[in-house]
């Protein structure tokens, strides 16, 4: 799509446009600023144009999708909204001729870390597709001052640094200082009645104000532009204590204003127990009340004050995890105490109007707040679900022989807990998990009593990832050359990527398509040798696992992998397929055990880099500080995916669409969407090894598995690998990996690394035996990306509108 959304006539009309916007904004010529003031001046040029679209694209009357989330993990925006705008190849030639360079620029933009991983960036890819798809759906989050930390490696450990990513100003970013609104913590609840009708107020108490910032986001070909509103908390005036500071007590004067400030400070690590604490309640409650008090204001002035029945006719309202949980009960507070609708009228509304996703079957993960803590800071919130509790225990049908288990399992409140998942079933009409196999997990078992009562709210919603930003920013050699194969309509519609499969048997077509790959590596191997120093072969493979840090994942096995690879090469002469090693990801600060992986990874790459024997053939690299701007350099490089978790833990995995459309073939076990990516590729196009998810419980629920018995089953490869965590082999850098050795040896293996490892290594290598033959590697490559426009966020999206949210097309 060349530019059809006309923002700018010519490269000339752009040139006058820019060139005024740098004057007008820093007071100086174009000639006279530096690279970040240029890229500045041109994002801000560039937003401007957004938020015109914007009002001429809001439709008076549709229905309106909030998608209420703690994390959007945006990634840069200026090169992926030229490229919604169809304005990318006239901006870069523009800037060519004016001597500056729009890859040099789109560097200068800093990459807000407002989120962890999966959850964060799936969030943001569903924003670019709900504007695509012209659904008028907006974001709603926090305005973190840092977001996740920045990752520096030192020594082989993980290092964490803050991440100031505010402190140039944020181009996309308005401020809306008249949209502000009270949130309100403590105090008491005071009862009120009118002609026999009920309410309550909250009165003392801390009054927190938040302040939203608006950053407009632009569906490609420019259809539509929505907004992700994202709140800062600030002290209001009452909250300066002036008699503390007339009387020199500065400290006290400011004391609360500190407090309030901290709730918008920085973004919780998702790993670990790191939920539970007190500040991510408020953060929780703030984005949640703010939200949808805005919501309801903006819901009034269109339709009237006393249409709150229609509300889920004009309104969804989505939650991404159980972060946002509270909008159901907040809802109700406002609908009751507020707008004086009848409590059972409220809760029908709120559960219409509201839905939610789960992401995650690790149980740490949750939410669950004492009700002690919960029922101070929100009080008449506690309330409102104490009673919806009653009420659901009273209305449980006792039948069946273990209902009062049922009941346990599903009521909100027990064990002195409010329990946040129980909120968000209750709360919704529809539940839905992330891959084929994850959603029916959580109906078998991790919320298997609530399917069983209420199957229908049940559903699934395979995920998916703006194909616009992981094939066509990221990837420019490979966009170019399909582009150039089949028209530039697959960035409307990833399905028309099916038409690259005509290509499969075309020699001269996969030549081209393996040279795109090799440009893509090269330019990691760039990036690579910029950041740590290493430098890399680009004529090997490049094997690549990257995301968070976690034992479920099992970045573990991986350097099991690579050990043994290791070991065979010295003792038995083992030539493997020369092959780069890469890993990068964060690991949550408390969380020990994934940080020890992290070192345990660099002392691996400090050993075999540096050992002459092996290390023209494989090399180990962990690039730092992961985030979605070196992931696009990085996906597009890699050849062999990873996606090792043990089966039945990973959700969906959302690296495996990106790598698989940059056309990286899958290693992986049978978990999340690797299920779907191998029914899509067919078995000949991707590699599979490992215990299946039935297979696992079966194993762990039969209390058959013994870590030891693996060790001791094959102590020359496995047991030597297991061994050298411990006698000194890898602990020049930094030490030896007790924890890690205690953690399989000890704890037994959890995620049973030790049980999976034959299968991957031995997957590896076939799949490797295959890569010589390059004629067949291509085609396998060229294969997943011809299928990869399924994994199109814009297909998810189009799912959660028809069957969610109800939004006819
Ligand atoms: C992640 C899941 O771990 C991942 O499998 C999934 O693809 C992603 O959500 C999006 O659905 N979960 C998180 C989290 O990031 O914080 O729970």
């Amino acid at each position: 799509m060349q530019n059809k959304t006309g923002i700018f006539k010519d490269k000339q009309d752009f040139v006058e446009q820019y060139r005024d916007r740098c004057k007008t904004q820093l007071g100086k010529e174009f000639e006279d600023l530096n690279e970040h003031e240029r890229f500045f001046c041109l994002a801000k040029l560039i937003a401007d144009k957004a938020r015109q679209t914007g009002l001429k694209t809001h439709v008076k009357g549709e229905k309106r999708v909030y998608y209420f989330s703690l994390e959007f993990l945006l990634g840069p925006l200026l090169d992926n909204y030229l490229l919604n705008y169809g304005v990318r190849d006239l901006v870069d030639e523009a800037l060519k001729d004016m001597g500056d360079d729009l890859e040099t620029l789109c560097r200068q933009e800093a990459d807000p870390g407002l989120g962890n991983g999966g959850l964060g960036r799936l969030a943001a890819c569903f924003l670019d597709s709900m504007a695509h798809e012209g659904i008028a759906g907006n974001g709603n989050g926090m305005r973190y001052q840092y977001g996740l930390f920045r990752q520096e490696i030192v020594g082989g450990r993980q290092v964490e640094r803050t991440d100031d990513w505010l402190s140039h100003g944020y181009p996309w970013e308005s401020r809306k200082n008249e949209s502000a609104v009270i949130v309100q913590f403590g105090g008491q609840v005071v009862r009120h009645e009118d002609n026999g009708y009920f309410w309550f107020t909250q009165e003392g108490g801390e009054f927190v104000k938040a302040v939203p910032y608006d950053v407009p986001i632009v569906g490609y070909g420019a259809k539509k532009v929505n907004e992700l509103r994202l709140w800062k908390a600030e002290p209001s005036k009452d909250n300066f204590d002036l008699d503390a500071f007339n009387a020199g007590d500065y400290t006290k004067a400011f004391a609360f204003r500190a407090n309030v400030q901290a709730i918008s400070t920085i973004l919780y690590p998702n790993d670990a127990g790191e939920h539970g604490r007190l500040l991510r309640l408020k953060q929780e409650y703030l984005f949640v009340s703010a939200g949808l008090q805005s919501i309801l204001r903006t819901y009034e002035r269109e339709y009237g004050a006393d249409r709150w029945s229609e509300l889920a006719e004009h309104v969804s309202i989505h939650t991404n995890d159980t972060h946002p949980a509270m909008c159901g009960p907040e809802l109700m507070r406002i609908l009751v105490d507020e707008k004086r609708v009848d409590f059972d009228e409220a809760f029908r509304i709120a559960r219409a109007t509201c839905s939610y996703t789960n992401h995650t079957v690790m149980p740490e993960a949750l939410e669950k707040w004492p009700i002690s803590t919960f029922r101070n800071l929100l009080p008449r919130l506690y309330m409102i679900i104490e009673e919806i509790d009653r009420r659901y225990r009273d209305g449980f049908p006792r039948t069946g022989s273990n209902w009062s288990d049922a009941l346990k399992n599903t009521a909100i409140l027990w064990d002195g807990q409010v329990r946040m998942a129980n909120l968000s079933v209750i709360f919704s009409h529809s539940v839905n998990g992330v891959s084929a196999l994850h959603t029916k997990i959580i109906e078998d078992s991790v919320l298997h009593d609530f399917y069983k009562l209420t199957p229908e709210k049940f559903n699934n919603k395979t995920n998916g990832v703006s194909h616009r930003r992981f094939l066509g920013n990221a990837n420019r050699a490979l966009s170019g050359l399909i582009t150039q194969a089949i028209g530039d309509k697959w960035y409307d519609d990833a399905m028309e990527l099916e038409k690259l499969a005509a290509f499969e048997g075309d020699d001269g077509f996969l030549e081209d398509f393996a040279k795109a790959k090799q440009t893509e590596k090269e330019r990691l191997a760039r990036y690579v040798k910029e950041v740590t120093g290493e430098v890399i072969d680009t004529s090997t493979v490049f094997d690549t696992q990257v995301k968070r840090f976690h034992a479920y994942k099992r970045q573990l096995l991986n350097v099991f992998k690579v050990l043994d690879i290791y070991n065979r090469m010295i003792n038995e002469g083992f030539e493997p397929q020369p092959t780069t090693f890469v890993f990068s990801g964060k690991a949550a600060q408390s969380y020990t055990f994934a940080k020890e992986v992290i070192r345990l990874i660099n002392s691996v790459a400090d050993v075999i880099n540096n050992d002459p024997r092996v290390s023209d053939r494989i090399k180990v690299v962990f690039i730092p500080n992961f985030a979605v701007s070196n992931a696009q350099i990085i996906y597009p490089a890699t050849e062999v995916s990873e996606q090792i978790s043990t089966a039945g833990t990973e959700a969906s995995g959302t690296s495996n669409m990106k790598f698989m459309m940059n056309g990286a073939i899958t290693l992986g076990t049978y978990d999340g969407s690797n299920v779907e990516i191998c029914d899509l590729v067919g078995e000949e196009n991707i590699k599979i090894f490992g215990l299946r998810a039935n297979e696992v419980e079966a194993i762990k629920e039969g209390g058959r598995y013994f870590a030891w018995n693996e060790y001791n089953a094959d102590r020359a490869r496995l047991g030597r690998v297991v061994d050298m965590l411990v006698d000194g082999s890898l602990a020049h850098l930094s030490g030896n990996f007790e924890s890690v050795h205690d953690e399989l040896m000890v704890n037994n293996d959890q995620y049973l690394v030790l049980k999976d490892f034959h299968g991957y290594v031995q997957a590896w290598e076939e799949l490797m035996s295959g890569y010589d033959n390059r004629r067949l590697w291509n085609r396998m490559a060229l294969h997943n990306t011809a299928k990869a426009g399924y994994f199109s966020s814009d297909r998810t999206i189009r799912s959660y509108a028809e069957d969610i949210w109800h939004i006819g097309k």
